[in-house]
């Protein structure tokens, strides 16, 4: 059967044509989707054992001049929460996480003009975070410009997570409005020849088909990105969008398990901003090995796709994810772990992109 040889490719680690991908993103038959999520979790079993890495996340700006057509805090829309943290309270959430048990602490903000106009603020956001908790940081500030990521690795950060959300320029356009394809990914490139690790992201049901699909991870693989990650559009009130046509989101697992099968020892997440906690078990189930957007309850944080839901419940926490990752046969990696694979994998990248 032609999906057990493109499986048994996977599994041997040899490298899929087009037309292989195309055909297992296009599987609608539970059986086959089950073989194909049993065999992704073998490669994940294969590059990390049972263990699961856990990301804390810090929205702590959700100002944004951007006007992005899929995006809640898009600068037009009136509805969602507006807020910019101090830097002590930023401080306190993150030691706050670090305590909960997680091994990152994503710093993430809207393009807010008050840090666009005083860099120097957000530098010590990171610096102080990183002083104060010694753990691997990630930030997710939207496109900065190059001497901002240079102080940016200087004080700490080592991961910059920029989305283009598709690689079909057309579909970019209609999605991030008024903003530049190219210097978006340049940042990226920018940031890791500097010596940061990139994450590249997808955006399924809001216009990518499976070519363009096909393209992103064409592109990803050029990129040398080491985290990837595709999330379900979730229409947001009060924008554009808003009555797009929602998606299940089968789209969304079935790329997790190919990118497992194409880039087998990268990180690949299962959000809890996307579906919640009900969500992470098929997640996990079709191979992801990292668990994003841990939020601390009742400190006033938001989510990106889902603002708020399961937040104050504590369910996106790591006390409430550890059923889930139980039944799933899995368990936390240790902060350790979680550094070493950061140390390694920064030292390949820097002798591939040389
Ligand atoms: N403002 C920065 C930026 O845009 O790069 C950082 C925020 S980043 C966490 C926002 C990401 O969340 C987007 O790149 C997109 O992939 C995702 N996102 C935003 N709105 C979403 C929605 N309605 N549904 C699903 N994902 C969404
Ligand atoms: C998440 N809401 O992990 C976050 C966000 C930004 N680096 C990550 C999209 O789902
Ligand atoms: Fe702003 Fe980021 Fe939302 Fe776009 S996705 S509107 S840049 S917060």
């Amino acid at each position: 059967m032609y999906l057990d040889i493109i499986l048994k490719k996977s599994i041997e680690e040899i490298a899929l044509s087009i037309q292989e991908i195309k055909y297992l993103l296009e599987q609608t038959q539970q059986e086959s989707i089950n073989k194909i999520f049993s065999t992704s979790r073998t490669l994940r079993k294969k590059y990390f054992g049972e263990k699961i890495f856990l990301y804390g996340f810090v929205y702590f700006s959700t100002y944004c001049k951007n006007d992005c057509n899929f995006c809640f805090f898009r600068s037009s829309n009136t509805k969602p929460p507006r807020y910019r943290k101090s830097l002590d309270e930023i401080v306190v959430t993150a030691k706050k996480l670090q305590n909960s048990g997680i091994h990152l602490i994503d710093l993430t903000m809207g393009e807010d003009m008050y840090y666009i106009n005083n860099p120097k603020k957000l530098i010590n956001i990171v610096r102080k975070v990183k002083e104060e908790t010694g753990l691997p940081i990630m930030v997710s500030p939207g496109v900065i410009q190059n001497e901002v990521i240079d102080e940016l690795i200087d004080a700490g950060a080592d991961w910059y997570a920029l989305y283009q959300e598709t690689h079909n320029k057309i579909l970019f356009e209609k999605l991030r409005v008024n903003q530049d394809y190219e210097s978006r990914l340049n940042a990226k490139r920018y940031a890791q020849r500097q010596g940061m690790l990139i994450e590249e992201g997808l955006l399924v049901g809001a216009g990518n088909n499976v070519l363009d699909i096909i393209e992103s991870f064409n592109c990803m693989k050029k990129l040398n990105v080491s985290q990837i990650r595709t999330m379900t559009f979730i229409p947001q009130k009060g924008t554009p969008m808003e009555n797009w046509q929602k998606t299940n989101f089968l789209s969304e697992l079935l790329n997790i398990a190919v990118m497992r099968l194409i880039f087998p020892n990268l990180l690949i997440p299962a959000s809890l901003d996307v579906d919640g906690l009900k969500g992470l078990e098929e997640r996990l189930n079709a191979g992801a090995n990292v668990i994003t957007s841990i939020i601390p309850p009742n400190g006033g944080y938001a989510g990106v796709a889902n603002a708020s839901n399961d937040i104050n419940e504590g369910y996106r926490t790591v006390e409430g994810i550890q059923e889930t990752l139980t039944r799933c046969g899995l368990k936390n990696a240790n902060v350790f772990e979680y550094k070493n694979w950061v140390q390694n994998q920064k030292l390949k990248t820097l002798m591939e992109v040389g």
